[in-house]
């Protein structure tokens, strides 16, 4: 993929300038220093003070049906988790549905929204413009103490190039986009869970509760089991 980068100071949010410009090619990519306006899921914000973080977002156009979209979360997470890994030596790892944790708090999340293309209307995909917004924490020293957050910088104890994070992070992105468009979902779903701390543990969030997950072939989410078990996001 090339990769066009478009590099702001300071934005509201990357997600948001990308989803404004979701009919440019794919590849194109937002960085910004700071967010303003950084957001989580369902409403939730995103930490993003100047110069410590990567808050980038990718407009991808991935010809998927759209019954088949959620499949981009396991290859962003894996992609993440890996560059992450990569750049800084700590084993990192994922966190249903799109958390990276070292040592059980949160280095990185994953946003992915979608917008429909002009041409949505066509009987073939891609449908939609897929945009793939990454913050990590890279050189924050510490957090608001109700954030069960870190940064690479506090578990290595120096600080690390944002730069080196970013290519990185591109990097591994292009690498396992590619083999997804490729050879299909099973190779990443994989990898994926080799790096999972999710499937099979405990787990008990505002999300899953259950003994343990497994993820089925098709990619489905199933609770082994636990009182009144269900997945409810
Ligand atoms: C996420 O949401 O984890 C998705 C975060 C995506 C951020 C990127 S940055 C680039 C792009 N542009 C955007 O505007 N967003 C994307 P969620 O799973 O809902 O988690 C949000 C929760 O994580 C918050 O409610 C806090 O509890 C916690 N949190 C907030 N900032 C954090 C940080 N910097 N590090 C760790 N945890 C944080």
């Amino acid at each position: 993929m090339n990769f066009a980068i478009h590099r702001f100071d300071s934005v509201a949010s990357t997600n948001d300038v990308a989803l404004q410009m979701a009919d440019a090619p794919e590849g194109t990519v937002i960085i910004a220093g700071e967010q303003t306006s950084g957001k989580g899921r369902r409403g939730r914000k995103w930490s993003s003070p100047p110069g410590e973080g990567l808050y980038l977002s990718i407009v991808l156009h991935p010809s998927l049906p759209y019954d088949k979209l959620w499949q981009m979360a396991f290859v962003v997470s894996l992609a993440a988790c890996e560059a992450i890994r990569e750049v800084s030596g700590l084993d990192a790892r994922i966190k249903l549905p799109n958390d990276i944790l070292i040592n059980g708090r949160k280095v990185c999340g994953i946003l992915i929204e979608s917008k429909p293309l002009p041409h949505s209307h066509t009987p073939t995909p891609p449908y939609s413009a897929v945009v793939v917004g990454i913050g990590i924490n890279v050189n924050n020293q510490s957090f608001p103490p109700d954030l069960n957050a870190t940064s690479l910088a506090m578990e290595l104890g120096r600080t690390i190039s944002i730069a080196d994070v970013e290519n990185a992070l591109l990097r591994c992105l292009d690498a396992r986009y590619e083999q997804f468009l490729t050879d299909g979902f099973q190779p990443i779903l994989e990898l994926w869970k080799a790096l999972d701390c999710t499937v099979g543990r405990q787990t008990t969030d505002h999300m899953f509760e259950g003994t343990g997950l497994e993820v089925a072939e098709n990619g489905d989410l199933q609770i082994q089991s636990g009182r009144d078990a269900s997945v409810a996001e």
